[in-house]
C-alpha cells in the first residue's frame, strides 16, 4: 500500500479487514517523512516503510495512493517484481494500454494480463455507477454535470484545513486564506486545478475523458462544473442524462437504478427526503435522488447523487479491482 499514511490509504487498511481481502502480509509504503509511524492491522503493529523502488520484492499487489508522480516513478518497479499494480492517480489513466475500471460498468475491461489498471477520478466513478444502468433504457446523447466536491478529495491536508478554519470562523477569528487562495470554511469555490485555454479545469477534463474511456462512449457529449464545497468526504452531483431518443420514463429510471449494483435509490418526494453527503459518508453505495424528467428537454431526465470519494470513490473501487484480478470478489 504506497500512500498508507494518507486519506485515501487509510480506508484501504479498514477494507482489508471489513472484506476480509486475502493479505497474508501487508507492507505500507509513504514518503521518507513518515517513516517510523505503526499502524495496527489485525492485531499487529506494522511499521511504515519509505516507497522507493526495492520495497515490492516479493509482493503481489500493490495499491498505489500517493499522487500521480509517485505512481509514474515507483509503479514500472512495482510491475517489475511482479505484483499487479492498482492505482489510484491519474497517471496511466489515459494509456490505450491500461484499462480504467469501475468493476460495476466495466471490469470486463481487465483482462488476466493486465499488470497496471487504474482507478478513475472519484467524480467520474460516482457519475458512472449511477448513469451507466440508464444505457439499458436508451442510448446517451449528453451528460450534463455540476459537482459539489468535499475536502478529501484534496487529501488529508484538506480535510484537516477545513476542520481548523471551520473552528476558527465560530470562535470569531478569521482564517489565513493563502492555503487555498480564498476563505473554505462556510464558503466554496470552482475545483482547485489549473484552468486550460477552453476555460475548463483539470478536474473537468479528467472527469469527461475518463467517463468516454469508461463507457467506451468516446463521442459522448459531457458538460461538467467542477465545485469545492465546505463537505468533508462524500461528493455530490446534479446530473442530466440526455438520450438520443424521448427519455425512459420517471418510474424506468427508478427501477433499472434500483437494481443496479453499488446504487441506492433515495427519492422521497413526499417525504422531501433525498441523498446527503452525509448519508453517503462511510459507505459504499452511490445514492440517487431528485429522480424526474427534466421539463425544458423531453429527451433528458435529471437526478441528484451523492457518494464517499474515500470509498467508492478511491479505495473501495481500487480494492474490487483486486477482488475481481484475484477472483475473490464478494
Ligand atoms: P506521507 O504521509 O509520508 O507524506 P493524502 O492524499 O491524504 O494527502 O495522502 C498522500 C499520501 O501520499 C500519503 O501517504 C503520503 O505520505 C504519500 N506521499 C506523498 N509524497 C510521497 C513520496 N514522495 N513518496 C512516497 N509517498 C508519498
Ligand atoms: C478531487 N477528484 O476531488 C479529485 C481528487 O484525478 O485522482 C482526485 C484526483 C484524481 O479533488
Amino acid at each position: 500500500m504506497v500512500g498508507a499514511t494518507g486519506a485515501v490509504g487509510q480506508e484501504f487498511l479498514r477494507l482489508f479487514v471489513e472484506r476480509d481481502f486475502p493479505v497474508a502480509s501487508l507492507k505500507l509504503l509513504a514518503s521518507e517523512r513518515s517513516v517510523g509511524k505503526t499502524y495496527l492491522f489485525k492485531g499487529e503493529d506494522i511499521a511504515v516503510e519509505e516507497a522507493t523502488p526495492e520495497a515490492f520484492e516479493g509482493v503481489d499487489v500493490a495499491f498505489f495512493s500517493a499522487g500521480a508522480s509517485r505512481s509514474r516513478a515507483l509503479a514500472p518497479a512495482a510491475v517489475a517484481a511482479g505484483a499487479l499494480v492498482v492505482d489510484n492517480s491519474s497517471a496511466f489513466r489515459m494509456d490505450p494500454a491500461v484499462p480504467l475500471v469501475v468493476p460495476e460498468v466495466n471490469g470486463c475491461a481487465m483482462t488476466p494480463e493486465s499488470r497496471i489498471v487504474a482507478v478513475p477520478n472519484c467524480t467520474a466513478i460516482i457519475l458512472l455507477v449511477a448513469v451507466n444502468p440508464l444505457q439499458k433504457l436508451g442510448k446517451l446523447d449528453r451528460l450534463i454535470v455540476s459537482t459539489y466536491q468535499s475536502a478529501s478529495g484534496g487529501g488529508a491536508a484538506m480535510m484537516r484545513l477545513l476542520e481548523e478554519e471551520t473552528r476558527k470562523v465560530i470562535c470569531g477569528e478569521e482564517p489565513d486564506p493563502s492555503h487555498l487562495g480564498t476563505r473554505y470554511a462556510f464558503n466554496l469555490f470552482s475545483h482547485n486545478t489549473p484552468i486550460n485555454e477552453d476555460g475548463y479545469n483539470e478536474e473537468e477534463v479528467k472527469v469527461i475523458a475518463e467517463s468516454r474511456k469508461i463507457l467506451g462512449l468516446p463521442n459522448l457529449k459531457l458538460n461538467v462544473t467542477c465545485v469545492r464545497v465546505p463537505i468533508l468526504r462524500a461528493h455530490s452531483e446534479s446530473v442530466t442524462v440526455e438520450f438520443e431518443g424521448p427519455a425512459p420514463s420517471v418510474e424506468a429510471v427508478r427501477e433499472a437504478l434500483s437494481v443496479a449494483p453499488g446504487v441506492r435509490v433515495i427519492d422521497d418526494r413526499a417525504g422531501n427526503r433525498f441523498p446527503t453527503p452525509l448519508d453517503a459518508s462511510g459507505q459504499g453505495d452511490v445514492l440517487v435522488g431528485r429522480i424526474r424528467q427534466d421539463l425544458s428537454n423531453p429527451h433528458a431526465i435529471s437526478m441528484f447523487i451523492t457518494g464517499d470519494q474515500l470509498l467508492k470513490g478511491a479505495a473501495l473501487n481500487a480494492v474490487q479491482i483486486a477482488e475481481l484480478a484475484l477472483g475473490v470478489r464478494r
